[in-house]
């Protein structure tokens, strides 16, 4: 028996930074080694992600219970899986995504599936006596993401008059990961003083960037470049700012049509949108724009991308879905230029390695994510050294769900030394 055989699973129903359930897995080996890996979940979602399973009991949490999802892992996917070797993550992932049998994962659920993918993962690695980055990437695993804080927040994820959902700062010019991440924190630090001084609310939303009342959403781009000039930094130089419109959040119809209801812009087509866009990238230094059209509107998607894509980086969320079906298609129809990735929207390892080397492959960039529903596990930083994508989101310099991430990163860094790659261009 090899040292990483498999020897008990079991799931259990735990809390994350909202306060809702999610599932965090515990896996043991033969050699003694023990860890765990705990899910997270998203609030912008996609139609067609992986099916997160929840209770639906009103009794309990609102229905959003995950009790069923805990019972999956420990009645019907740890027996099968018991015996097995923790280091063929492939085969494994494989054998748990046809014990669902459905496209979507919606018999175990992706939130069972992935907690039970990342923990072996977790468990291999620590097996071995890697670290989980150099056992996911192996020794050309040496690129460490650009931090793309979410300074400001609107949208789902907060409760003001901002419809953007987040707005970035990439710390593109800075030498190192370290001090990439001083930065922006710095810049998170004055934006909070410039609020201040306005009268501007300085409570944070769920990725913990400030979620102020603005006048207009171009308020936001303004005082943010204010921030940045006030760190001593040079905007488009030191920093850059990338978008996330999630645009699905404010789209009305499948026509193309938008509603900016939470400034109470008004109406807008994909033709407004993308107008709005082209001036915002002529007069703001924008290195990045995600999701901004509907996950439904490809035509207006491609459009976009035809009018910036080779100024900017346009990325596609709610649209791919971190699923290859999706991707494959954007590539074709040159949908976008680069997908997000968020592990939980496709629901195992195996599947999110491949949708991030397939748009590698096809020059396009993985911006790899984390959820506006997270814990406090950070296999995500792991994970995105490991892939080499050369960025990644996982929210702003407080909450320190956030921070767990970027904390690890600063570790990965110190552990790579001089071999620590640190660069927004991939070649
Ligand atoms: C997004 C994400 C993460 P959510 O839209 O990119 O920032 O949000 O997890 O709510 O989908
Ligand atoms: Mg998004």
């Amino acid at each position: 028996m090899r040292k990483s055989t498999i020897k008990g699973l079991r799931a259990i129903e735990v809390l994350d930074s909202r306060g809702n359930p999610t599932v965090r897995t515990f896996i043991t080996l033969e050699d003694g080694t023990r860890t765990s890996a705990s899910v997270p979940s998203g609030a912008s979602t996609g139609e067609y992600e992986a099916v997160e399973l929840r209770d639906g009991d009103p009794q309990r949490y609102g229905g959003k219970g995950v009790k069923k999802a805990c019972a999956n892992v420990n009645e019907i996917i740890t027996p099968e899986l018991i015996g097995l070797d923790a280091a063929e993550q492939t085969m494994i992932d494989r054998l748990l995504i046809e014990m669902d049998g459905t496209a979507n994962k919606s018999r175990l659920g992706a939130n069972a599936i992935l907690s039970v993918s990342m923990a072996i993962a977790k468990a291999a690695a620590l097996s071995e006596g890697s670290e989980l980055y150099r056992y996911l990437g192996g020794s050309q695993a040496v690129r460490i993401p650009v931090p793309c804080m979410n300074i400001l927040n609107g949208g789902e994820h907060a409760d003001n008059s901002v419809d953007f959902q987040e707005f970035m700062a990439v710390p593109h010019g800075a030498p190192s990961f370290g001090e990439g991440l001083r930065y922006v924190a710095e810049t998170f630090h004055t934006l909070k003083k410039i609020l201040e001084a306005r009268g501007y609310a300085t409570s944070v939303g769920d990725e913990g960037g400030f979620a102020p009342n603005l006048k207009s959403n171009e308020e936001a781009m303004e005082l943010i470049i204010e921030a940045i000039e006030k760190c001593g930094y040079e905007p488009g130089v030191d920093i850059s700012i990338a978008i996330d419109s999630a645009a699905t959040s404010f789209c009305i119809d499948k026509k193309g049509r938008y509603d900016l209801k939470w400034s109470g812009a008004g109406e807008m087509s994909s033709d407004d949108l993308i107008e709005l866009a082209q001036r915002w990238v002529q007069k703001y230094p924008i290195i990045l724009w995600e999701d901004p059209l509907a996950e439904e509107d490809w035509e207006g998607f491609a459009k976009f991308t035809k009018t910036l894509g080779d100024k900017i980086e346009v990325v596609g969320d709610d649209i791919f879905v971190t699923n290859t079906k999706f991707i494959r298609r954007g590539i074709k129809e040159h949908t976008a230029n680069a997908s997000l990735i968020k592990l939980n929207q496709i629901g195992t390892v195996t599947e999110t390695a491949e949708a991030v080397r397939l748009c590698l492959e096809n020059g396009w960039r993985a911006f790899i994510s984390h959820r506006s529903g997270e814990t406090a596990d950070t296999f995500l930083a792991d994970f995105a050294v490991a892939m080499g994508s050369g960025h990644l989101k996982s929210g702003s310099a407080s909450r320190s769900e956030r921070l767990a991430k970027y904390n690890r990163l600063l570790e990965i860094e110190a552990d790579l030394g001089t071999n620590a790659l640190y660069c927004w261009k991939l070649d």
